[in-house]
């Protein structure tokens, strides 16, 4: 890593979806010694604190198929307006979630600095909903649709512009649970995808390497790492709202994040969805804090 030097943001925002607790995600990622276990590692670590999330920002509230929706866009305005100012400062932006709909707060502060940003959504799941077409309503489905300028336009122009980000400099890792209206866009897109399939077939490693060189290619000017807790199998990652069997192991996870540290590329990161309530033993916020070891450049040896 590059940069010396991290900004840890905390957003307690639960509001993306309708189970209670990931609020707490923050707190629990710090209680599992995320600032220690990065100083120890060499690095200048500043805990920035949590952001603010609004509450009833409004009474007339939009009868639209999203959850929370005025919440969502004032915390993803304070998010984005952070996670610009710690990079003026020429910090490492590193973001604790709080359910994924804080992504779109995020790649709004990253979009300003980088104009052909990569981000590797590490995920079973591919957040490429709308209004349209999720199931739920719920926000933290949609983040990367709305990134990539696609859904409600309140959302899209959070912090009044759009797109945040190029469809074509994404990387899916480990999705296995994909909407039908997800799928469609994937292909019309050409979102790159690699599916828990294609995780079992190629293996980690190459998956890794065809990521980094896809980028390359790409030419991008940064690497954002969004990691969905649940992007892991639920057997390792109990505490998430969504678990999906079948996922990615804890060993290829440690290895992708210290591939991604070898490749000296990531330039901001955030890691959403622990749910300390659902969660065992806050299992889930210490494989989060071990796999930002790996990240920022543990070794075993
Ligand atoms: N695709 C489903 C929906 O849109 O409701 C489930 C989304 C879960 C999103 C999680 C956190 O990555
Ligand atoms: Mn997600
Ligand atoms: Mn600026
Ligand atoms: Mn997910």
């Amino acid at each position: 890593m590059n940069n010396k030097q991290i900004s840890i943001i905390g957003v307690p925002m639960d509001l993306g979806q309708n189970r209670r607790g990931v609020d707490m995600g923050p707190s629990a990622i710090r209680y599992a010694g995320v600032v220690e276990r990065l100083e120890a590692l060499g690095y200048d670590v500043t805990d920035e604190g949590d952001i603010i999330i609004p509450k009833d920002l409004t009474t007339d509230k939009e009868m639209t198929h999203l959850r929370n929706l005025e919440e969502v866009i004032g915390a993803s305005t304070n998010l984005g307006n952070k996670v610009h100012d710690v990079m003026e400062n020429g910090k490492f932006p590193l973001v604790l979630g709080g359910d994924h709909s804080i992504a779109i707060g995020t790649l709004s502060g990253l979009a300003d600095r980088y104009q052909n940003l990569g981000v590797i959504w590490y995920d079973a799941h591919a957040d490429l909903n709308t209004a349209d077409t999720s199931p739920s309503g719920n926000i933290h489905g949609m983040p990367l649709a709305v990134s990539i300028g696609l859904g409600h336009e309140k959302l899209v122009n959070i912090r009044d512009f759009a797109p945040k980000i190029k469809p074509e400099n994404v990387v899916i890792i480990g999705a296995r649970s994909v909407d039908p209206g997800e799928r469609e866009l994937i292909k019309e897109k050409g979102i790159k995808v690699f599916t828990m399939h294609e995780i079992d077939k190629l293996g980690m490693t190459t998956v890794m390497e065809l990521t980094m060189n896809y980028f390359k290619e790409r030419r991008v000017d940064g690497v954002h790492l969004s990691l969905d807790l649940d992007g892991i199998d639920p057997l390792y990652t109990p505490g998430v709202g969504t678990p999906v069997p079948g996922g990615i192991n804890y060993r290829e996870s440690h290895l992708a994040m210290e591939m991604l540290y070898s490749s000296n590329m990531i330039t901001s990161a955030e890691f959403v969805e622990v749910n300390p309530i659902l969660d065992e033993k806050n299992k889930t916020a210490d494989v989060a804090v071990a796999l930002m070891g790996s990240l920022f450049g543990e070794k075993l040896l």
